[in-house]
């Protein structure tokens, strides 16, 4: 169900959990690929807070608690976190119905990785970010009653496939955490090779709306787009005049240099507000009539690092944030 209400009770804070997760009750220890729930419960769990479960197909999702109500899930597999739950229980998120869990292909829906290439490009469509399994390395929730954040850190390395494909060595370190009713996600990449590497990268979240004829995105008026509608590999330069963008027909831009607030009305007198650091460029996506049976439902807004590859030296990182919450503009 879309966001029927606003369930936020004011407007977004600021993240506090990175300062405090030194003196919270985390359970730290170097990263390994747990074999199963029970092993990932006993070594990450934190009870009312991080829950270790299996998911669809038996694959293995954490489940993040605030203690006022708001939820997250996320699948081990591409780090796809596929829920986010305000108090009152409703998503935020949307998966596609044709979405499958058995790792056949990436999960198609919620949050999904590009990395370590938005594309089109000479490697798989989005990278490979997001059909591997990340490893737990940390959870963590603060103990203070009033704040207890619940937080996930997976983390992703270079393998055999991933070197066939882009061949450098990494470490992808990706934090999920709840702060309150906000969805907090970092992405830090860092080059663990003995030389530099260039990627591009997204966060391709599918966000739920109540129809797409009525949901706006705000934000981008008067930016440099580049419109991939009628041909991805081509894309046309265009400058966004519209105070907000509506979905009319297939709809596919990338927003160079975007501002670090934008927003999606859902069609509900709710938002969902984007606030992001470091991921510099926004994609707007519906497939319109190409994904008949669920076009209607959903919208992706994703952070993204595009226009401008990363370059990161040996022993350096890159890294980018995104703070998700949902506001009231029915006024
Ligand atoms: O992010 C937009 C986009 O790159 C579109 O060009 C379209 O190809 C879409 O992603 C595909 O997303 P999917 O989740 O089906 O791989």
């Amino acid at each position: 169900m879309a966001l029927r209400s606003v369930a936020m009770r004011g407007q977004a804070r600021p993240s506090v959990a990175a300062a405090r997760r030194s003196a919270v009750s985390a359970r730290r220890a170097v990263s390994v690929v747990a074999s199963s729930v029970a092993d990932l419960n006993k070594k990450y769990g934190i009870p009312g807070s991080v829950e270790f479960k299996e998911g669809k197909s038996g694959s293995p999702i954490v489940v993040l608690k605030h203690a006022c109500g708001a939820t997250a899930e996320m699948y081990l597999f591409g780090a796809c976190v596929t829920s986010w739950k305000q108090p009152s229980g409703d998503e935020v998120l949307y998966v596609r119905p044709d979405a499958v869990f058995d790792k056949s292909k990436p999960i198609s829906g919620g949050v999904p990785h590009c990395f370590p290439q938005f594309g089109p490009g000479a490697m798989q469509q989005h990278g490979f970010a997001r059909n591997l399994d990340w490893a737990v390395s940390t959870t963590s929730a603060d103990p203070n009653p009033d704040e207890k954040d619940p937080s996930v850190e997976v983390v992703l390395t270079e393998s055999d496939y991933t070197l066939k494909m882009w061949p450098h060595k990494f470490k992808a370190v990706y934090t999920v955490s709840l702060h309150g009713e906000q969805l907090n996600l970092q992405l830090r990449v860092i080059n663990t090779d003995d030389k530099p590497f260039d990627f591009t990268a997204a966060l391709h979240t599918y966000f739920e709306v109540l129809e797409i004829a009525k949901a706006k995105v705000t934000g981008l008026k008067g930016l440099t787009y580049l419109c991939k509608a009628k041909d991805p590999k081509v894309p046309e330069t265009k400058t966004e005049d519209r105070d907000a963008i509506t979905f009319t027909g297939y709809t596919d831009s990338v927003y160079l240099n975007s501002p670090a607030h934008v927003e999606l009305e859902v069609g509900t007198g709710a938002a969902v507000a984007l606030d992001s650091t470091g991921w510099e460029d926004t994609v707007v996506w519906n497939p319109h009539l190409t994904m008949k049976d669920c076009y209607q439902h959903f919208c992706c807004v994703e952070n993204a690092k595009f226009g401008k590859s990363a370059t990161v030296k040996p022993g350096e990182s890159w890294t980018a944030t995104v703070a998700m919450s949902v506001v009231d503009v029915s006024n």
